[in-house]
């Protein structure tokens, strides 16, 4: 999300609106004099300081988007570990998240307007001329229309505003003629058709070239989307209308709006996650602010602020209500179900929610914003990034961070609402993470696991559209801008569009449907945001004095202290109902409280569901921990100095590199390739790690062979050709079913995307050092020092490893790379048929969860449960408050007595609607 940039405030000339449309496009900028007058709390930073930083952003971007354009572009984003562009249908399908690519050069669409916002005005124009000759908008591919309209409709009207505003300014785009425009309206056209469902939600996802009838269109046969998908379009589409005078946009717009609005849950106000686009049923009816949702919140207190129209005000006004009744806890934003919304639905936050106290901001509620930021930001010091999801007592729920730039925005709308250097200080610390963990020679990687610091080869388009934008603002003074920010409302995906729009075509909005409030009900909210250029000048430590109270929130957290306990509870002085979290099978008093759930009164009824909900929420949670034991290799050698850290598995045997320190050496390929036997060149790999491939023999032998040679380590490579961990699920490879304590070195499994990184090293450096670890270290500073590569040495080195990677060479008999590529024998060989499980480690164990035993014919994938009840009882020692590990079994037996009744539950809550 993102958020009003808005704000025609404080003084600056505003076209004709209603007074209170001023105050909220204003509420969060008016506070920016606040900066100057901060004189306590957190130190204030020097201009020198903040310019430094800002350069720093600069010199990022650049790193980012120039990687991109030199060794992606014309594709759609950028592979930062292999340094090449990821094209559609060229790589191993990731599901949904592949439906942001439509072969339309997503990434240099969605960089245009940060390009003007960060003065790179010439980069800019180069940027739009390359649109407009290279974009084709009409691939048969089937994107999402939700991602389309906000990075590629938006990019292009953000591009758009900035271009004819540069235009005028007389310098730079006198060739200019709308050209943007024209490519936006085209791209209008082509997404229309997705609405055209009885309910006037559109369609999920549309085939650029045929769209949803046809039937080579590929899609059309969905039944369902999310709440944010269907309500996050109003900005793009009016803009568009209003830009051009078609006003079928903004029309079709409004229509999903007003629907999402009509199917509002009436008691709770609230709106479920998924929804029906032909009944309009709530598929999905658990409710929050983050994933599936957040954006439909933002576009509705957007568009009040872009158009004017007092209705949007109104629905997010009465959304907000039910929002701070039922699913703000601060610091905690906890989902909840839209029937029973005293009801927890998660016992988790995913990281998307870290927009919402930017748009709190907006809305002139700072209290609350200021809080679950400083949670967010507690969160993000544990584990140097935000990850998506994580628990109420702060574990990791999900450990992905894909370069997301929510809390970046947040703290940027924190910074300019209080002033307060704090704020800054923040945006430092994201400066540093991002350049000391995601920094790879060829871009900035995902994060694959923030506990280990592995990496990701993806760079996603909202990075270079987002986040360079809000850092670099965060730390600029007006006149590093070469426009006025304020002039402008930042859309979700921070495109710029211009406030002068609400004024102009008008008349669209007017006979459109959504006013059917032409008397505003005001009794459900304030038609007043706190005033903070009064409040802050009068108290300067006014956000520092809320945040106080939350300093140790993550590390000393307490779960039972911090979730909600019910209101009626505290009343009736009754104990307080159990949590599934604190459940002992072993406890007859929690046995007696489980009795009595389901009966008589309907808070027990609802205590009992609640339970239930949560015993399924952690068996899975548990489920999810012990799926994923990862441990990291990474590359520590010139010219990566530990900037790419690969996504490894464990093994069951050999030195167990979570309980004892890193392993570091050279590698070296072990010859037979396969380890299977005897090690031919025990001088090659003695002291060294040694490298060899999967397949035709069980891992521990394989270990012995190197160990026997004098390697102190050994990584296994799949021999699956294309294998990732990006698409198959990690797994830990097993013993041979007999003794293992005679293997001492440590064990890591690489699948063949990323072990094909280490061997194009060895190709392209000889010398490959590599640390294997549970979790990556900080780079060698030292060796930094040294050699500081510069971007461009780094991509030059990172291309050449890409472009050796492609011509494999078969010189030597035996060596990895003839292996690899024989590794699938047209014939099985007796050994081979032993070893059948040389097809793909996901069809062994396709789901570690559901295939614990599973062996393949390695004999390698067995249960994770033993090493990993080890993992969870230690991460429980160090939380006292984390009481269920141990008891998996119970909890599952519980769960399948209590199947009957949670779906006698379902049924009663089916009725009930
Ligand atoms: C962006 O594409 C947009 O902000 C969207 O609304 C949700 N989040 C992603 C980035 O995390």
């Amino acid at each position: 999300m993102s958020e009003a940039g808005g704000g025609r405030g404080c003084g600056s000339s505003v076209p004709q609106r209603a007074p209170w449309s001023l105050v909220a496009a204003t509420a969060a900028f008016c506070l920016v004099s606040a900066t100057s007058v901060w004189t306590a709390g957190a130190a204030p930073m020097s201009r020198e300081e903040r310019q430094k930083l800002g350069n720093q952003v600069l010199e990022m971007f650049d790193h980012a988007y120039g990687n991109y354009m030199e060794h992606a572009y014309p594709a759609d984003e950028l592979m930062p570990l292999t340094c090449r562009g990821r094209v559609r249908g060229q790589e191993p399908s990731r599901g949904d998240v592949d439906d942001a690519l439509g072969k339309f050069s997503l990434t240099l669409i969605d960089s245009l307007d940060t390009l003007v916002v960060l003065n790179k005005t010439k980069e800019f124009e180069d940027a739009v001329r390359k649109v407009l000759r290279d974009v084709n908008l009409d691939n048969d591919v089937v994107v999402s229309v939700f991602e389309t309209n906000i990075r590629v409709l938006g990019g292009l009207l953000g591009g758009h505003s900035l271009a004819i505003m540069l235009k005028e300014k007389g310098e730079y785009m006198q060739w200019y003629n709308d050209e943007l425009l024209q490519m936006a309206k085209q791209l209008g056209y082509k997404l229309l058709p997705a609405f055209n469902t009885t309910s006037g939600l559109p369609y999920p996802r549309i085939n650029l070239k045929f769209g949803i009838r046809k039937p080579e269109a590929r899609t059309g046969t969905e039944t369902d989307t999310c709440t944010a998908c269907a309500g996050t379009l109003i900005l793009e589409f009016a803009a568009l209308s209003r830009f051009t005078g078609a006003t079928i946009f903004e029309e079709y717009a409004r229509k999903a709006l007003d629907f999402l609005w009509e199917k509002r849950q009436r008691s709770s106000n609230l709106v479920g996650v998924t929804i029906n686009i032909h009944t309009g049923d709530w598929v999905r009816k658990d409710s929050g602010v983050g994933a599936g949702i957040d954006s439909y919140y933002e576009y509705l207190l957007k568009a009040y602020v872009l158009l004017g129209d007092d209705s949007f005000l109104e629905r997010f006004n009465t959304h907000y209500d039910a929002i701070m009744r039922y699913i703000s806890q601060p610091p905690l934003l906890l989902d909840v179900h839209i029937h029973k919304p005293m009801l927890n639905a998660r016992t988790w936050m995913d990281a998307l929610l870290a927009f919402f106290p930017g748009l709190q901001v907006l809305k002139g509620d700072i209290r609350p914003a200021i809080e679950t930021h400083e949670m967010l930001y507690q969160v993000i010091k544990k584990h140097n990034f935000l990850p998506e999801a994580f628990t109420t007592d702060f574990r990791v729920h999900w450990a992905q961070h894909p370069l997301r730039p929510e809390f970046a925005e947040s703290t940027y709308f924190l910074y300019k609402a209080t002033g307060d250097p704090y704020y800054l200080e923040v945006g430092k610390t994201l400066i540093e993470n991002l350049n000391k963990y995601a920094r790879v020679p060829c871009g900035f990687a995902a994060m694959k696991d923030v506990r280990t610091g592995s990496h990701e080869d993806r760079m996603d388009s909202f990075f270079l559209a987002e986040m360079f934008k809000y850092l670099y603002l965060l730390f600029a003074d007006k006149e590093d801008i070469i426009f006025d920010i304020e002039d402008y409302i930042f859309t979700t995906e921070a495109h710029l569009l211009p406030l002068w729009l609400s004024t102009t075509n008008q008349s669209i909005s007017k006979k459109n449907t959504t006013s059917e409030y032409t008397e505003l009900d005001d009794s459900n909210f304030d038609w007043t945001c706190p005033n903070t250029q009064i409040l802050f000048p009068n108290d300067p430590l006014y956000a520092q004095s809320i945040r106080e109270p939350l300093k140790n929130v993550v590390d000393k957290s307490c779960p039972r202290g911090i979730i909600r306990v019910r209101e009626e509870s505290f009343r009736s002085g009754a104990k307080p109902p159990l949590r599934a979290r604190d459940f002992m099978a072993t406890n007859p008093e929690h046995l007696e409280i489980l009795k009595k759930m389901g009966a008589a009164s309907s808070i027990d009824a609802e205590d009992g569901l609640r339970f239930m909900q949560e015993m399924i929420e952690l068996s899975s949670q548990q489920q999810k921990e012990q799926q994923l034991p990862p441990r990291a290799v990474q590359i520590v050698s010139h010219p990566f100095f530990g900037r790419v850290v690969l996504t490894a598995g464990p093994a069951q045997f050999g030195l167990d590199l979570s309980k004892h320190k890193e392993t570091r050496g050279f590698v070296a390929s072990s010859k037979p390739y396969n380890g299977c036997s005897e090690l031919t060149n025990p001088e090659a790999v003695m002291g060294k790690i040694a490298l060899i491939q999967r397949g035709q023999c069980m891992f521990a032998e394989k270990a012995r062979n190197i160990q026997n040679a004098g390697a102190i380590g050994g990584i296994v490579i799949d021999d699956n050709e294309g294998s990732s961990s990006d698409t198959a699920p990690l797994f830990q490879m097993a013993g041979d079913g007999k003794d293992t304590d005679d293997i001492k070195i440590p064990m890591l499994f690489l699948f063949s995307k990323e072990g094909s990184i280490i061997l194009d090293a060895i190709r392209e450096y000889e010398e490959v050092e590599v640390l294997l670890s549970d979790k990556a270290k900080d780079r060698d500073p030292e060796m930094e020092n040294e050699e500081q590569p510069s971007s461009e040495n780094d991509s030059q080195s990172a291309e050449q490893i890409t472009s050796s990677s492609q011509e494999v060479d078969l010189v030597d008999q035996g060596s990895p790379e003839e292996s690899s590529l024989n590794s699938q024998p047209e014939s099985l060989s007796p050994a081979d048929t032993d070893n059948a499980a040389s097809v793909s480690p996901s069809e062994q164990i396709s789901n570690p969860m559901e295939n614990h035993e599973t062996t393949s014919l390695d004999g390698e994938c067995t249960d994770l449960d033993n090493q990993l009840q080890e993992q969870s009882e230690t991460e429980e020692d160090s939380n006292p408050n984390v009481s269920w590990g141990k008891k998996v079994q119970p909890i599952d037996s519980i769960l399948a007595d209590w199947n009957e009744d949670i779906e006698a539950f379902e049924m009663m809550e089916k009725d009930e609607l």
